[in-house]
């Protein structure tokens, strides 16, 4: 393992600071794949697979196996109507997947609002924070980041999955995005945690509708523009429902080629990383992004 100055595609990155501290597989420059493992009954596409731990360590070393430059352990789910869980019970859920997945060599994200999982996960050997509430969830979290001095992936999120569908509000939704990810850059820099720590993400589907959700992916140079890497979150979300796929099924497959072809697209115009459940698609699907921009980077595998 090395750690990667900046491990995105050559071309379009330019001139946005490198994620410092973020262990990952020697990837070249290119976007980075991270899998997603939802630990939890109740996750939009795969709720309720990975609960057992077994079942979840498998799948972890199986998308790290596909291709997965870190898997993204998270024990609560955050679908639209969701309710929180006991953070006791996320713990239950995400230490032993944590534990486990390090312990195998394969670098760990965990996604969590709480400052006391993520606390805890780190312990366990996890190496970035993922949190959908960009510190909004736990005032303590910023400052415990900071602490911890890990990278933090901080979304765009106006309040809890029970309601947030009633925030899908904006003037502009770029534009507030955007501004709304500055003002939690300047809270985030000030409880501690290096700007160069620090990757941005637009939260789609989080408190967005399906067009508003298209605007966004349509801009990520508005969004790349903060001067931070950004990750995108498409997998398998509803807005991609738009499309008419003829796979009707929530995390079906079709979902997943959609997905693979936001990756490509999204790792063409330059982002960090995109979070996937269906890791071998959007894999390949980066490395055509990187070969077609920078041939003497793109990997071969
Ligand atoms: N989406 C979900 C969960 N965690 N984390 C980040 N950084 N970005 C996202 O878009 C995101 C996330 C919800 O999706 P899931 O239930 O399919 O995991």
């Amino acid at each position: 393992m090395t750690t990667v100055d900046y491990p995105a595609t050559g071309l379009a990155v330019a001139g946005v600071p490198a994620p410092t501290g973020l262990p990952v597989p020697a990837a070249g420059h290119r976007c980075l794949v991270m899998g997603i493992l939802n630990v939890t009954p109740d996750s939009f596409s795969d709720g309720g697979r990975y609960l057992c731990a077994d079942a979840a360590l498998r799948h972890g070393v199986r998308m790290a196996e596909q291709g997965a430059d870190i898997v993204d352990v998270g024990g609560e789910s955050t679908r639209p109507g969701a309710f929180r869980v006991p953070a006791e019970e996320e713990l239950t859920r995400v230490l032993p997947v944590v534990r486990e997945l390090a312990g195998a060599g394969i670098p760990v994200s965990i996604d969590t609002m709480r400052s006391s999982v993520a606390e805890a996960a780190v312990d366990a050997g996890a190496v970035v924070v993922n949190d959908v509430s960009g510190g909004r969830a736990d005032p303590a979290m910023a400052r415990r980041v900071a602490e911890l001095g890990t990278p933090y992936v901080a979304m765009h999120w106006r309040a809890h999955s029970a309601g947030m569908d009633a925030h899908a509000r904006y003037g502009e939704v770029v534009k507030d995005v955007v501004a709304e990810l500055r003002a939690r850059l300047d809270e985030l820099t000030a409880a501690g945690i290096r700007t160069n720590r620090i990757i941005v993400d637009p939260g789609l589907g989080f408190a967005k509708t399906a067009e508003q959700t298209w605007q966004l992916l349509r801009r990520l140079d508005a969004l790349k523009a903060l001067g931070h890497p950004v990750l995108v979150g498409a997998s398998r979300k509803s807005f991609l429902a738009r499309l008419a796929l003829p796979d009707p099924l929530p995390g079906g497959v079709a979902r997943d080629d959609a997905t693979a072809a936001i990756s490509a697209i999204a790792a063409a115009r330059g982002a960090f990383a995109v979070r996937v459940h269906d890791v071998a698609t959007s894999a390949t699907a980066v490395r055509v992004a990187a070969a077609l921009q920078n041939p003497a980077t793109g990997e071969s595998r």
